[in-house]
């Protein structure tokens, strides 16, 4: 499977581009796959129009699974569970709550950790900046729930890993600062918990390697 990865970088965003999630997928499922590298320059993708025939926004990741092209990391993350029958349950249900709990991750999280993100890159005085506090408050929302759940289970869908939490763990790493989930510690130990599986280790240092970069300096 051919998987569109970035092989150069502006450092600040080192480790927070979504073909991680894809690649953790992939090593975490068994699915061997051939990186294709693209440069990511000042403009991002905007200026590469060759890959708009493959990406309709020109944007990673996109996997190529023997000509059939699928973007938008969710989709790919379920995609690949799906197609390897793992990190998802067999029955219904249970593809139910993984599909909930990705999309609770990128619709209800990852649209206020992303402006943090951005929040803490652009300093206070920017756009951003000047709503941090409000978007902290809004994951209030969301953190305190998953804080009370996750005193009780290991994994968003209880005791196994699923590409869930792949999507979640990507989502909290947005989140620069450790201030913000310094009242979550439950969340804190889930975060640390999936980052010391040894596929997400493996990837990130591939990750790293890909783009040159010293070992440690995308964690
Ligand atoms: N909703 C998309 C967002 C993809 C996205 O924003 N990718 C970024 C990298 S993390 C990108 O390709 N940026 C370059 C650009 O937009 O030009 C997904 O989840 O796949």
């Amino acid at each position: 499977m051919k998987l569109y990865v970035f092989k150069s970088l502006p450092p600040f965003l080192w480790g927070y581009t979504r073909d991680i999630r894809a690649m953790w997928t992939m090593e975490e499922c068994g699915i061997p796959y051939e990186p294709i590298g693209i440069d990511c320059g000042p403009n991002g993708l905007q200026d590469e129009t060759w890959y708009e025939k493959i990406n309709l926004f020109k944007q990673v990741p996109t996997i190529d699974d023997d000509g059939f092209i699928l973007t938008e990391s969710g989709a790919i993350l379920l995609y690949l569970a799906e197609k390897s029958g793992k990190l998802i349950p067999a029955d219904l249900k249970g593809r139910a709550q993984v599909t909930r709990w990705t999309i609770t991750s990128l619709n209800n999280i990852e649209p206020f950790a992303l402006p943090i993100f951005f929040a803490d890159l652009q300093g206070e005085e920017s756009p951003h900046g000047k709503l941090r506090s409000w978007h902290v408050d809004i994951l209030a929302r969301f953190f305190v729930p998953l804080e009370k759940m996750l005193a009780n289970q290991p994994f968003l869908t209880g005791t196994e890993f699923t590409v869930a939490d792949i999507t979640l763990t990507c989502v909290l790493r947005e989140i620069r600062k450790t201030e913000v989930l310094s009242e979550y510690p439950n969340i804190v130990k889930y975060r640390q918990r999936c980052e010391e599986r040894p596929a997400f280790v493996k990837v990130l240092n591939a990750y790293e390697d890909r783009l040159g970069i010293e070992r440690g300096s995308a964690r």
